[in-house]
C-alpha cells in the first residue's frame, strides 16, 4: 500500500515558527466557516459534505484495499491522508476528521466491529445491568492516535478549520442495545421505555465517553466539533427531552469552556430541531426533509443551521442538483447563520466530480457582493456586508 507523501506531518510543525502558527490560527478563527457557526456576516456561504471522506472516492478505496475500517482509525497517517483526500478535490470550507463514531467504544474494549458493507456489529449485544461493566470510562490514553492524527492534519490544514465527532448518546447506544444497524431501534427503544434506570446509566456512560472523545480531539487543535445523534429521529419530542437531552446536553456543557462551535446532527429530527439547539449546540443540523426557513422557525433563536441538500439528488442531473441547491442557499438566507451540508452523508455512489461542482456552485452563487465605495455605511464594527440575511 503507498501512502501519499506527508509533506506537513509532525515535521512541519517543529519547523513553523509561533507568529505563523498564530497567524494561522488567527485565520481559521476569521474563516467563513467558523464565522457562520458564530453567525456573524460572511462572504458566502461555507460549505462541506458529510462523509466526504470515504467510499465516494476511489483514492479512498485504493488506499483501504488491504485495511480494515477500525485498524485504519488507529492509523494517524492513514488518518491524515484519507482526511485530506476530499480537500485535493473539493473547495470545501472545512475538513473532519477521518474516523469512526465506534472507535471510542472499542477503545474501551467493547466488541464491536465495522463489517464491510454493513457497518457497526456488536458481538454481544447490551442487554441487562451486568453489561454495563463491559463500558468502562474512556482514558485519553486509550486513543493516542486520534491526538497525534489531529495535530499532523492541523498543521496541514493551515488556514481550513478541522471538525472533530463523536457519536450521540442515542445512537451509540442503539448499536450497543440492538447489536447493529437496525431500521427502526426497536431494541434500543425497548429498553429505553422498560428499563429507565439502566437506559439513563448507559447513555451517562456513553456521554463519558463522548466528552473525553472530543476533548482530546479539541485538546490536539480541533476548531469545531459535530455530535452525530444520526438515529435520534426514531423517538418523538417527550422521549427525546427526558431520556435523551439530559445526557447530551452534559456533553455540550462540558465543551462549552473550550469554545469551539458545537454542531448536533441528526437525521428524521424534524420535530426535534428546537430540543436539538435547546440541547446547547451552536449549530443545527437539518436533514433535507424541513426546508431551512420552516428549520429556523423551528429552532430556537441564537442558532445557526446547518444543511440540507438530499444526498439523492447528486445523483440526478446537474440541472436537478443546481436547482435544489440554489433553493437551499436562499432558504438559507433566512437563518441567522447557514453552513451548506447535505442532509446526510455523500452517498457511495456519488460522482465526485458533481460534488466539486456543487462546493464552487455554493460560493458563487452566495456571494456577497461587497459595497461600492462610500455607497455604504460600514461601520467599526466590520464589514456588515457580509451578511446572511437580506442587505443585499
Ligand atoms: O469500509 C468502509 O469504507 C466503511 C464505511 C465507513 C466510513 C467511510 C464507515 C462504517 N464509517 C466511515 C467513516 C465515518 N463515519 C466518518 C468520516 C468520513 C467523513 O465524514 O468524511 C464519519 C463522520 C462517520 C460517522 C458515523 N459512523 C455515523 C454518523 C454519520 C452518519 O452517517 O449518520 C454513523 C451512524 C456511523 C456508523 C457507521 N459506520 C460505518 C457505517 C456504514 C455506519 C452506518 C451503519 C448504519 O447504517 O447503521
Amino acid at each position: 500500500m503507498t501512502i501519499l507523501p506527508q509533506p506537513g506531518s509532525a515535521n512541519r510543525a517543529d519547523g513553523v515558527s509561533a507568529a505563523q502558527l498564530d497567524n494561522s490560527a488567527a485565520r481559521i478563527d476569521s474563516s467563513p466557516f467558523m464565522r457562520a457557526c458564530r453567525r456573524e456576516p460572511v462572504p458566502y456561504t461555507p460549505v462541506w459534505f458529510m462523509r466526504q471522506a470515504g467510499r465516494s472516492l476511489p483514492e479512498y478505496r485504493r488506499l483501504r484495499a488491504q485495511t480494515s475500517m477500525l485498524e485504519s482509525c488507529t492509523r494517524p497517517e492513514l488518518v491524515t491522508e484519507i482526511t485530506l483526500q476530499p480537500l485535493r478535490r473539493y473547495d470545501v470550507d472545512a475538513a473532519i476528521l477521518f474516523s469512526d463514531i465506534v472507535v471510542p467504544l472499542r477503545a474501551v474494549g467493547v466488541d464491536i466491529d465495522i463489517k464491510p458493507g454493513i457497518g457497526p456489529v456488536v458481538e454481544r449485544p447490551f442487554r441487562d445491568t451486568g453489561d454495563l461493566a463491559r463500558l468502562r470510562p474512556l482514558d485519553p490514553s486509550d486513543v493516542p492516535y486520534i491526538g497525534e492524527a489531529v495535530r499532523a492534519l492541523v498543521s496541514e490544514l493551515d488556514e481550513r478549520p478541522l471538525i472533530g465527532f463523536a457519536g450521540g448518546p442515542f445512537t451509540l447506544a442503539s448499536y450497543l442495545v440492538d447489536g447493529g444497524p437496525s431500521k427502526n431501534h426497536d431494541r434500543t427503544k425497548a429498553l429505553m421505555y422498560g428499563n429507565p434506570e439502566l437506559w439513563h446509566a448507559l447513555l451517562g456512560r456513553l456521554a463519558g465517553i463522548a466528552i473525553t472523545f472530543l476533548q482530546v480531539q479539541i485538546a490536539a487543535g480541533a476548531s469545531a466539533v459535530q455530535l452525530f445523534d444520526s438515529w435520534a429521529g426514531a423517538v418523538g419530542p417527550d422521549d427525546y427531552r427526558h431520556a435523551v437531552l439530559p445526557h447530551t446536553s452534559r456533553i455540550f456543557a462540558a465543551l462549552e469552556p473550550t469554545g469551539v462551535p458545537r454542531i448536533h446532527f441528526g437525521v428524521g429530527t424534524g420535530e426535534l430541531l428546537g430540543l436539538l439547539g435547546e440541547a446547547g449546540a451552536d449549530v443545527v443540523g437539518v436533514d433535507w426533509r424541513v426546508p431551512l426557513d420552516e428549520a429556523a422557525r423551528r429552532a430556537e433563536p441564537g442558532k445557526a443551521l446547518q444543511g440540507n441538500l438530499d444526498p439523492a439528488v447528486l445523483l440526478a442531473s446537474w440541472e436537478a442538483v443546481a436547482h435544489r441547491a440554489r433553493d437551499v442557499i436562499a432558504r438559507g438566507r433566512t437563518a441567522e447563520g447557514h453552513i451548506f451540508n447535505l442532509g446526510h452523508g455523500v452517498l457511495p455512489e456519488t460522482d465526485p466530480d458533481v460534488l466539486a461542482r456543487l462546493a464552487d456552485l455554493v460560493h458563487s452563487e452566495s456571494a456577497r457582493t461587497p459595497p461600492e465605495p462610500g455607497t455604504h455605511d460600514l461601520t467599526e464594527e466590520g464589514p456588515r456586508e457580509w451578511n446572511n440575511g437580506s442587505v443585499w
